[in-house]
């Protein structure tokens, strides 16, 4: 089969990629990715020798370019990552989030349609549990909890979701959505929460904490995000919706100190003096407070189990953080000075 990735050289999508095009020779990966600051071609290095993967530079928001994509390729499935996902450039910049997460979605979706007559392909269209709003303490969310998205990021992907299902009402396009929890792992870009603490732990920086650090986050490992995609893919029902979560509940705070931990006793550095580089800082606008995903539909139906706990998995990623040196000074260009410069400078 052929199976379009659209953004591939991303977090999940080269950890999806990295995870997938080895184990399974029988199918060509065409990742179509456009390659914004977010993605590395060095996260898929592996990847890149093997048969059965391309690399197609495309921006989705072109739609003759993504339409050559279907003509040339003739994909059986897409599965749509591609997107700008962090909430805080959403908030700085929120034009391009509108761009690819709203328009880019439209155009594959209208690919789709064209190239996809009487049934055949699947689109399987990757989502955030942000969509859903925030929770109060209690509560967790269910594939029917009603859309209420809080910042421009989870606006657009609500605003993709909804295009999605439309396209599968209206014209029968056949497609499944996942609204997953927080991802962590390797080969995440130092923006997020997770590998930002991990690299400033390490050299000593602050370590900002919004607020007062108190919003719950619910953490998934990503490969475990990877897998339950596949087993939807390959198990689930189409026009469904399947929420992924792994019943990892952490207030930041926690979170950090955790990180603080583990970098103390992997480094050699006293915890005390990590903990000390704690710093709250002003709070995001909008900010959610808890999230929490109910994966029963998930897990019941279709058998699905995390295999990381959150422990286990920090353990691995800031493993992975300390050994990849090389990795982590191609990701910090310019670009990526610049953007801590915008968002924290001012927050106090
Ligand atoms: P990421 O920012 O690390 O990677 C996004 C990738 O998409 C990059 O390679 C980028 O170049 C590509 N891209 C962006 N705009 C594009 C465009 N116009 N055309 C072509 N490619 C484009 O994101 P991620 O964390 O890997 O997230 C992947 C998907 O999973 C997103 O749709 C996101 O909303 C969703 N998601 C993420 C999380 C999470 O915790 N990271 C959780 C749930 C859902
Ligand atoms: O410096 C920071 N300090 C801080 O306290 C950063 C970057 C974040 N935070 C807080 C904000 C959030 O409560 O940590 C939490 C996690 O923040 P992010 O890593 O920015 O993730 P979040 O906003 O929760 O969104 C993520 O999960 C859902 C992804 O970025 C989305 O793409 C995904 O859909």
């Amino acid at each position: 089969m052929k199976i379009v990735v659209t953004g591939g050289a991303g977090f999940i999508g080269a950890n999806f990629l990295n995870h997938f095009v080895p184990k399974h020779p029988e199918h060509t990966f065409i990742n179509v990715d456009k390659l914004t600051y977010a993605a590395n071609l060095g996260s898929l290095a592996e990847v890149a020798k093997a048969d059965n993967y391309r690399l197609e530079v495309v921006d989705i928001v072109d739609f003759a370019a993504v339409d050559r994509v279907f003509t040339e390729h003739q994909p059986e499935l897409v599965i749509h990552f591609a997107a700008e996902s962090h909430v805080d450039r959403s908030i700085s910049g929120p034009r391009a989030f509108i761009q690819s997460n709203i328009e880019g979605t439209f155009n594959l979706l209208e690919a789709a349609r064209k190239h996809w007559s009487d049934g055949a392909g699947l689109f399987h269209h990757v989502s955030t549990d942000e969509v859903y709003g925030s929770l109060g303490d209690t509560g967790m969310f269910t594939e029917s909890t009603r859309y209420d998205p809080s910042s421009p990021y989870s606006a657009s992907k609500a605003a993709s979701d909804h295009l999605v299902r439309a396209y599968a009402r209206t014209f029968k396009l056949r497609t499944r959505i996942t609204n997953c929890s927080n991802n962590y792992g390797p080969l995440q870009f130092p923006e997020k929460l997770i590998p930002l603490m991990v690299l400033n732990a390490v050299e000593g920086k602050p370590l900002p904490v919004y607020g007062e650090g108190l919003n719950v986050r619910d953490w998934l490992y990503v490969v475990d995000h990877c897998e339950a995609i596949w087993k939807v893919i390959h198990e689930g029902e189409d026009g469904e919706t399947y929420n992924i979560g792994g019943n990892n509940e952490v207030r930041n705070i926690d979170v950090v100190k955790e990180i603080c931990a583990i970098v103390a006793e992997l480094s050699g550095k006293p915890k005390g003096e990590l903990e000390g580089l704690i710093t709250y800082v002003k709070d995001r606008p909008g900010h959610d407070l808890r999230y929490a995903i109910d994966a029963t539909k998930i897990r019941t139906e279709l058998g699905w189990e995390p295999t990381e706990t959150f422990a286990t998995g920090l353990r691995k990623t800031i493993a992975w953080y300390l050994d990849n040196p090389a990795w982590i000074e191609q990701v910090r260009t310019g670009e990526y000075r610049k953007w801590i410069e915008k968002n924290y400078d001012n927050r106090g």
